[in-house]
């Protein structure tokens, strides 16, 4: 029995795949396809497959072509596979010629000719594209306009901010947000955070859906207010922390949640970059609490029993540093966030099994560690993030957008959280100064 094997991620299956299919199931008597699992697609680039694994593996079976469906997961699976089945033959596209003749050394390996004129990217391609405006004079908007060329379907409609905020000068730029917002579908807003309230209302009364530069809203009431509006005017609106859209930080939560560490008694995280402040400057709890305080609640829920605000003030208030202390029913969390104050940006989460170890700069971390009292039982976990995360921010608001389901990785009770903690810092409630 000659037995034969091909691999493919086979988003939005059509008539190429199938062709593939077919020739490599009549090289032979028995056909194994090995289906790319989501993450090892995205460590290899590609993150805008559509299909989740399953319906891909169901439009895989239902061609009946193949004999055998596996799963492939990591790089160099191709080998340990071969060997396993004992495969004949190897088989792909001719777009990877060459690329696998490195499995000459364990079987035959044949390149079939690409079936020219169709691919999954030019389907999604043909999807509605989505006209994203950016609106706001920060560093972030190069970088969202970069990562946002990595994800299929959006177009940028153009940046309302200072001209010299933007590097790629073939953007359209505006100075007036009503013009932005008639040549968008959706903008992602970086204003100044006291301008994001009425920056988003007005994006979502246009039925403009929205990404916001966390805080959303400076306090909970006008957080809650925008999200019931989103809601009314059949928008999205998605809090963008792009740390919650890290590969390593999902999958942390994932294992807490699990029980990895047992249960959970602290959550500490630090951000801290030092930078002059200036007119257009975030303050500390703008511009790292968001981010911060993300674990705290993800983990340990919005419902703390009280906490303190203890601040390094400037005269006009902005803070140079701040830290921030939790107590739960039965656990505690403090976050300290800085501009004008240099500290280990690292995020640890205590356990009564053991803790998790984030290393600095934690907030975009492609890394933790998990670690016990007998060291030997340590683990360590790496997921590769491509763009700080930005691009599957990007992603996920443009899905919520298609489908019209919620896709934020951020609960809106985390988000209206966040904006009650800085409304009580504005407010100077539970709060002290050094
Ligand atoms: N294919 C084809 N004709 C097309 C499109 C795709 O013959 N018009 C072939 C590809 O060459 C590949 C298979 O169909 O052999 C699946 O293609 P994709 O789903 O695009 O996945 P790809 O990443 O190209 O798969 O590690 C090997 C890769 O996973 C190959």
């Amino acid at each position: 029995m000659i037995k034969v094997i091909t691999y493919g991620t086979f988003d939005l299956l059509h008539y190429g795949h199938v062709r593939l299919l077919e020739r490599a199931k009549a090289l032979g008597d028995y056909l194994i396809v090995g289906v790319t699992a989501d993450d090892f697609d995205k460590s290899r680039g590609k993150i805008n497959v559509q299909q989740s694994l399953m319906e891909r593996v169901e439009a895989v079976r239902e061609t009946g072509l193949a004999d055998e469906i596996i799963i492939e997961e990591y790089e160099g699976q191709k080998i340990d596979d071969i060997r396993r089945y004992e495969i004949d033959i190897f088989t792909v596209g001719s777009d990877w010629v060459g690329k696998f003749d490195y499995l000459k050394a364990y079987c035959k390996v044949v390149y079939l000719d690409r079936t020219q004129g169709i691919s999954s990217s030019n389907i999604r391609e043909k999807k509605q594209k989505i006209r994203l405006g950016f609106m706001g004079s920060s560093p972030m908007i190069d970088k969202f306009i970069r990562e946002s060329r990595y994800v299929n379907g959006i177009e940028i409609a153009g940046v309302c901010a200072r001209k010299e905020i933007v590097k790629d000068k073939s953007i359209y730029v505006t100075d007036d947000y009503e013009e932005l917002m008639d040549r968008s579908d959706a903008v992602y807003i970086v204003s100044l955070p006291r301008q994001h309230d009425a920056d988003v209302l007005k994006a979502l009364q246009k039925g403009k859906s929205v990404l916001c530069e966390s805080p959303v809203a400076l306090s909970a009431a006008k957080n809650e207010e925008l999200f019931t509006v989103a809601r009314e005017q059949g928008c999205v609106l998605m809090e963008s922390i792009k740390t919650a859209y890290a590969t390593a930080y999902s999958r942390l939560l994932l294992l807490v949640k699990g029980g990895k560490i047992g249960a959970v008694y602290s959550v500490d995280a630090t951000c801290t970059s030092l930078q002059k402040p200036n007119s257009d400057s975030w303050n500390s709890i703008c511009a790292w609490g968001p981010t911060a305080l993300l674990p705290v609640f993800q983990i340990l829920g919005c419902e703390y029993r009280s906490k303190e605000i203890v601040s390094y003030l400037e005269k006009d208030g902005y803070d140079k540093f701040t830290r921030i202390s939790f107590v739960y029913d039965h656990a505690v969390a403090s976050v300290k966030v800085g501009k004008a104050v240099k500290s280990e940006g690292e995020r640890i989460i205590s356990g009564t099994k053991g803790y998790i170890y984030v290393p600095a700069p934690w907030w975009k971390t492609d890394y933790f560690e998990v670690r016990y009292e007998d060291q030997t039982q340590n683990k360590r976990y790496f997921y590769q993030l491509d763009g700080e995360g930005i691009r599957y921010e990007l992603l996920a608001f443009c899905k919520s957008i298609e489908t019209g389901k919620n896709g934020s990785y951020i609960e809106q009770s985390v988000s209206k959280a966040i904006s009650g903690v800085i409304e009580d810092f504005y407010r100077r409630t539970d709060c002290k100064e050094i």
